[in-house]
């Protein structure tokens, strides 16, 4: 048996970027339909980001998924940096007068799967062998497999939101994706402990031991990150090994506050800035991560999904509305002019932050003379806050 849909907008994944596209239709009368490979179970117990731009926040809040981030998620004013024991406060409201919103990707993206599910609007889990046809006709299809029976969308457009791994990115042909990439040689150890926060801020740490990251979920979840070795094996990283690792890299006067537990999860990320050019071909739409993966030193990577999936939206939905194809024509290049901005504030922080392995005296020296500039510097602050807060978006 196959069975046959229609819609307007065909929507592969749903991690934040396709959630938000989605419901960014919905609310505007575009019908979308979302699948994804993953059971909804998996899905809301990824743990992953934590920090959103106020921008991202509007936008949840316009689609009606705001209600729980408002109540349970916390503005920050600023964060912390440490470098070699010296400390600096980048006061975001005080040098350009916004503040970012600490709240869980798992959170915002289980609003978003039940905001959607309450709605009525079609949202598929577990889908096999998802396929794209005839990207480059006017009749472009998704195609895969649910409970064992093949269905077929038959859409106008679609968008691709399935992430790194991904397949929509693999269906633009070689000689017409140009690829940029760095691999960094070093991962981050992530810990998620039911223990209150170390402060009440963000810590981003760079001392001779490596780098090393506080954040949090609420005032009774923290969220730390050391960075480790690419190779690492999570079995060698007890919970005792790790708290010891990280007091160790934030020194005795910060280090003394940390209250241990528990791990109740632990993982290790690489880190890669990554960029895929253009981000449409022909009916495809590349979203979120699924076109670009920034290191998460600047917290962008789930803020850059959030841009994309409303610049997107802007443009599906003009067309829709009075026929403008001209958004969507120059959907790639809007979105890739604030990507490349953002992927340069993520490499600037990663480079400044992190203990490259080989990194020589010279350059150590250079680390430390940015940190020293930065702290005596307001115009220099105010550009790291500036990019931490969130570039504008430019519709
Ligand atoms: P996602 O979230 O990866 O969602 C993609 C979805 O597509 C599905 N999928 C498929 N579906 C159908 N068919 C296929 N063939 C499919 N292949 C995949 C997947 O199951 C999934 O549900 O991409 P999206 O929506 O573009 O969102 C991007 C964000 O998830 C990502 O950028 C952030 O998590 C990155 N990130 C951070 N971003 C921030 O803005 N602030 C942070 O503080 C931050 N911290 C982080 C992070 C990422 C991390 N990891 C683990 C990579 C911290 C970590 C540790
Ligand atoms: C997180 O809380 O997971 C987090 C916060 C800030 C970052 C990266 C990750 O830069």
């Amino acid at each position: 048996m196959v069975q046959f849909t229609r819609t307007q907008v065909a929507v592969i994944g749903s991690g934040p970027s396709g959630l938000l596209l989605s419901e960014l239709l919905r609310k505007a009368g575009v019908d979308s339909v979302v699948i994804d490979r993953q059971s909804r179970s998996h899905i809301e117990a990824r743990i992953r980001a934590g920090v959103l731009e106020w921008g991202t926040v509007e936008a949840l809040r316009e689609v009606g998924a705001g209600d729980r981030m408002d109540r349970e998620g916390m503005p920050h004013s600023g964060f912390e940096m440490y470098f070699n024991g010296f400390r600096h406060r980048i006061d975001l409201v005080g040098l350009v007068n916004r503040q970012v919103m600490v709240y869980g990707q798992t959170e915002l993206t289980k609003d978003l799967i039940s905001g959607r599910l309450a709605s009525g609007a079609p949202l598929t889990f577990c889908a096999e062998d998802v396929r794209i046809e005839n990207v480059t006709s006017g009749n472009p299809k998704v195609c895969f497999v649910h409970g064992g029976e093949t269905q077929i969308i038959a859409c106008d457009y679609i968008a691709g939101c399935d992430g790194y791994h991904g397949m929509a990115r693999q269906t633009i042909p070689s000689d017409i994706l140009q690829v940029y990439e760095r691999i960094y040689p070093f991962g981050w150890l992530g810990v998620l402990v039911d223990q209150p926060p170390i402060s009440e801020e963000l810590i981003y740490a760079n001392g001779s031991h490596g780098f090393a990251l506080c954040s949090m979920r609420s005032s009774s979840r923290s969220r730390y990150y050391l960075q480790c070795q690419i190779n690492e094996n999570l079995e060698d990283w007890s919970d005792e090994r790790f708290f010891d690792e990280l007091e160790r890299r934030l020194g005795p006067e910060t280090g003394r506050h940390l209250q241990r537990g528990a791990s109740i999860e632990k993982s290790i990320a690489p880190l890669r800035s990554f960029v895929a050019e253009p981000m449409r071909y022909g009916r495809l739409f590349l979203v979120g991560d699924a076109a670009h993966i920034v290191p998460p030193t600047g917290a962008k990577g789930l803020n850059l999904a959030a841009a994309d999936a409303q610049v997107l939206a802007r443009a599906l939905i003009e067309f829709y509305h009075s026929g403008r194809v001209d958004l969507l024509d120059r959907y790639s290049d809007t979105c890739l002019r604030r990507v490349w901005k953002v992927e340069r504030f993520s490499w600037y922080l990663s480079q400044l932050l992190h203990m490259f392995p080989d990194a020589t005296p010279f350059e150590r020296k250079m680390q430390q003379a940015e940190f020293d500039y930065i702290a005596q510097s307001e115009n220099a602050s105010r550009s790291i806050a500036e990019n931490y807060v969130g570039l504008p978006l430019s519709l």
